[in-house]
């Protein structure tokens, strides 16, 4: 308890200096190293010899670099902002309080052009995590996560089993986006490159393996805005974890879904020597390059890809049977809604029929207590799928497009099927405010968050 309270009052402090850097905008002179640096500065990210992209990066590099934090052991952090607009960083699944999450609309001061930040956090909950800026892209996709800015972290449970020989990190993402109005008139954005780790397929080295091996396979999908299917021709997943969390249920699967944010832990047997691809399910995906290499030892020749037989993906197939819904939880329903401006118009999207920030006036919000469990009914009443990512907390999926009650699945990103219900449960254990908000950079532009405040 004690160092809670000593972590918060630090917290403090350093939200108020990285306020004060931002009012002067000039970097601060920091007198010891930080366990963890970051520099967001312009770069030119090479997916292929033809495809040069102009974005914004973290380290000179896409993706960022990968962070390795312990468990519970703090570590200080310094960012440094070299780009030419005001920028944010957001520990996507950790429990940090609102000052350093890396939201603004939960109070986290941005980094002027040209500051510097720097605070301590302490980290957790273990699992596979993420980085990436919490910035407003509006009408330029080459901005906020339409860009460069996301990067793995991985906090290091308190004791590792370790059942695997290796471990790769995979980042999906879209690039070279610009709005399409599809059949009904709606905006979307539509991609001309598409790379893994940076990579359109067959620009970036090979992951090179040895027959026997156990890799573990850590994929997130950083895309702004698209879901992705992912397949390893010859191979099957053994998938682990769900964002970064153990499932109670492992299965073993031919094919991965992955929604915006959301993050997949699975076990490969490398047990089938040849070179082969690792990529997007859908043709022109892959073709626009959302694709990776993985080569044996001693083996050549052109990449092997071949369509998985099972296209099925859903997430009872990891859950457990239900327990029975503890009667104290209370339910609070959210309608998600898209309100039409007109053919080839943006639509803005609503949250029990106001947009953010009216849907956060204390009058209009749903009013939480610390210490309460809830449960979110997600009623999408739209014609999209939206990821939908709450800040500072891990829930738990009760019913996914009305089926049966599940429990043992904990996330921080649930998709919501276009006209369908989820219900998640999460405990109001991390007071202050939390953002919640759909994870599709245009929808979180165009109104689709809410933020919740509780003591
Ligand atoms: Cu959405």
């Amino acid at each position: 308890m004690l160092t809670s309270v000593l972590t918060r009052r630090r917290f403090n402090q350093l939200a108020g200096m990285a306020a004060a850097s931002l009012a002067v905008a000039r970097p601060t002179h920091a007198q010891t190293t930080p366990d963890i640096l970051l520099e967001i500065a312009p770069y030119t990210l090479e997916a292929s010899p033809k495809r040069h992209i102009r974005t914004i990066a973290y380290n000179g590099q896409v993706p960022g670099p990968l962070i390795r934090m312990h468990e519970g052991q703090q570590q200080s952090i310094e960012i440094r902002n070299k780009s030419t607009n005001p920028e944010i960083v957001h520990w996507h699944g950790l429990f940090l309080p609102p000052e350093i999450d890396g939201a603004m609309e939960e109070g986290t001061p941005m980094i002027a052009p040209g500051a510097s930040t720097r605070f301590t956090l302490t980290p957790s909950p273990s699992g596979f995590r993420w980085y990436h800026t919490h910035t407003f892209a509006g009408k330029d996709l080459t901005r906020a996560q339409f860009g460069g800015l996301h990067g793995f972290l991985l906090i290091e449970p308190r004791s590792n089993p370790g059942n695997y020989d290796s471990e790769i990190f995979l980042a999906l993402h879209d690039w070279d986006g610009h709005f399409m109005s599809n059949d009904d008139g709606y905006m979307n954005p539509v991609y001309d490159v598409s790379t893994i780790n940076g990579k359109m397929l067959g620009f970036g080295d090979p992951i090179k393996i040895k027959p026997g091996q156990r890799v573990l396979l850590h994929i997130l999908n950083s895309s702004p805005t698209e879901v992705h299917w992912i397949s390893l021709s010859g191979h099957a997943f053994k998938v682990i974890a769900l964002d970064g969390n153990a499932v109670p249920r492992s299965q073993t699967v031919s094919m991965l879904r992955l929604a915006p944010a959301e993050r997949i832990s699975a076990v490969i047997e490398m047990d089938n020597p040849g070179t082969w691809v690792l990529g997007e399910v859908r043709r022109h995906v892959q073709a626009a390059g959302m694709g990776i290499v993985f080569e044996y030892a001693n083996t050549t020749g052109k990449p092997m890809w071949n369509q998985p037989e099972s296209l099925l993906w859903n997430y009872h197939q990891f859950a457990t049977a239900s327990t029975a819904p503890s009667p104290d939880t209370q339910r609070i329903n959210l309608v998600f809604e898209a309100k039409f401006h007109g053919h080839g118009n943006e639509e803005q999207w609503l949250i029990n029929g106001l947009s953010y920030p009216q849907n956060s006036a204390p009058d209009k919000l749903p009013r939480l207590r610390g210490g309460q469990r809830y449960r979110f009914v997600m009623h999408n009443k739209s014609m999209d799928d939206h990821p939908i990512h709450l800040h500072r907390h891990t829930f738990e999926l009760r019913r996914v497009e009305s089926a049966a009650e599940i429990s043992g699945i904990d996330k921080d990103v649930v998709l919501v099927p276009a006209n369908t219900t989820v219900e998640v449960e999460f405990l109001a254990n991390h007071p202050g405010k939390t953002l919640f908000h759909c994870h599709q950079q245009d929808h979180m532009d165009r109104g689709f968050m809410m933020v919740f405040d509780y003591a």
